[in-house]
């Protein structure tokens, strides 16, 4: 069958072929990269490529000469897409070889080691190892806020307003603009802001420990302006300084060590009474004979201050809604800092907050 134009149609896709012939390996061979060459090739396989548009053809072929010259132009369409893959792959092969050659292989170079592994930081460490201590001793964990209310820092705690006391903690004071000057916030001092939370809204038998950062207007090798504390306490009824002294005593002796020597010492913190300061053996300078050498951290006095405490004041507990005739209770707190300064011999407080990796790893 003719095409209604009077083309022959068969003839025309013959031509076609012949023309494009084995032009297109000529036309691929010259493309010396990837998009140059998938542009040849669509030149001749895409949708208005040469053998396409032939192939568009195919239809108006007379039925009995279609399958001829339908497998002719498939045989191209065979050759063109083998020619294709061909020379991509040739390519390919070149540039690797040319990108091999260009960036040498340097056996020299240092190995691809995996990111190091980080640890907790030592003061989280020794936190987490007290309150663990506490826990095992039956105490719960309870946890309170950095920025607190004048009144459980101070005020609850029996430190009377203007009172040299607040000095012993220089406070930095939070400043909120239009709030009252009776519901002053500051920065807490320490960790016993804790203990006017839980006694204010739990009822005894209370066994509680806190640990967190607290703040003071400090800065010295041992003393910094950000620190942190545990506090604990515990009230009940019939609780004695028996109790203070057989609890504190078996808690140091699991920190420092089952043969140190512990003492308690009277002491003023206006929130207990009587107060004590507990001090063990100094473990830098005590020889197992008993005798000492000289020594720059305790001072050659032999004992080492580890920890505030005493019997929590009547009047903090009535404070908090706690009949100070039926219970009694002890309360302590201590520096995590110091602990961890004694431990692992750190001269300097600002290395622990300095963050340098080569000091953290040490440890
Ligand atoms: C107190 O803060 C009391 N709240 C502790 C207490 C609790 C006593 C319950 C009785 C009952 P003190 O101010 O001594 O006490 O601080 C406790 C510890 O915190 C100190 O022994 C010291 O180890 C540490 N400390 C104090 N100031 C700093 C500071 N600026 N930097 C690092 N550690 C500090």
């Amino acid at each position: 069958m003719n095409d209604t134009l009077g083309t022959d149609v068969a003839a025309e896709i013959e031509a076609g072929l012949a023309t494009l012939g084995e032009r297109f390996r000529g036309a691929f061979a010259a493309c010396n990269s990837e998009p140059e060459l998938r542009a040849a090739n669509a030149a001749i396989l895409g949708k208005k490529g040469e053998l396409t548009s032939l192939l568009k053809l195919l239809g108006r072929v007379p039925p009995e000469r279609r399958r001829e010259i339908g497998e002719q132009v498939n045989a191209t369409r065979a050759r063109v897409e083998a020619c294709f893959s061909g020379r991509l792959l040739e390519l390919a092969e070149a540039a690797r070889k040319a990108d091999l050659e260009a960036t040498p292989f340097d056996l020299t170079l240092p190995g691809r080691t995996p990111a190091p592994r980080g640890h907790l930081h030592p003061i989280t460490r020794v936190k987490d190892e007290i309150l663990d201590n506490f826990r095992s001793l039956g105490f719960e964990v309870a946890w309170g806020p950095e920025v607190e209310h004048e009144s459980n820092n101070f005020t609850k705690l029996a430190f009377p307003p203007d009172h040299p006391a607040t000095d012993m903690q220089d406070t930095f004071w939070v400043h909120v603009a239009g709030a009252p000057p009776d519901a002053r916030l500051l920065l807490r001092t320490h960790t016993s802001s804790v203990q006017v939370r839980e006694m204010s809204t739990h009822a005894p038998p209370l066994a509680i420990v806190s640990g967190g950062a607290v703040y003071r207007r400090d800065d010295d090798p041992t003393h910094s302006p950000m620190f942190h504390q545990i506090e604990g306490f515990l009230v009940d009824e019939r609780v004695t300084f028996a109790s203070l002294k057989g609890v504190l005593s078996e808690f140091v002796r699991r920190l420092y060590g089952p043969n140190v020597p512990v003492r308690f010492r009277p002491s003023y913190f206006p929130f207990v009474e009587p107060g004590a300061e507990v001090d063990i053996g100094c473990v830098f300078c005590s020889l197992d004979d008993g005798t000492r050498t000289s020594c720059r951290v305790c001072k050659g006095s032999g004992w080492l201050e580890v920890l505030g405490s005493g019997m929590v004041h009547p009047a903090v507990l009535e404070h908090c809604g706690i009949d100070a005739e039926r219970y009694t209770g002890f309360a302590f707190g201590l520096g995590v800092e110091r602990v961890a300064m004694l431990r692992y011999g750190i001269p300097d407080i600002r290395l622990l907050f300095e963050n340098d990796p080569r000091f953290l790893a040490q440890f």
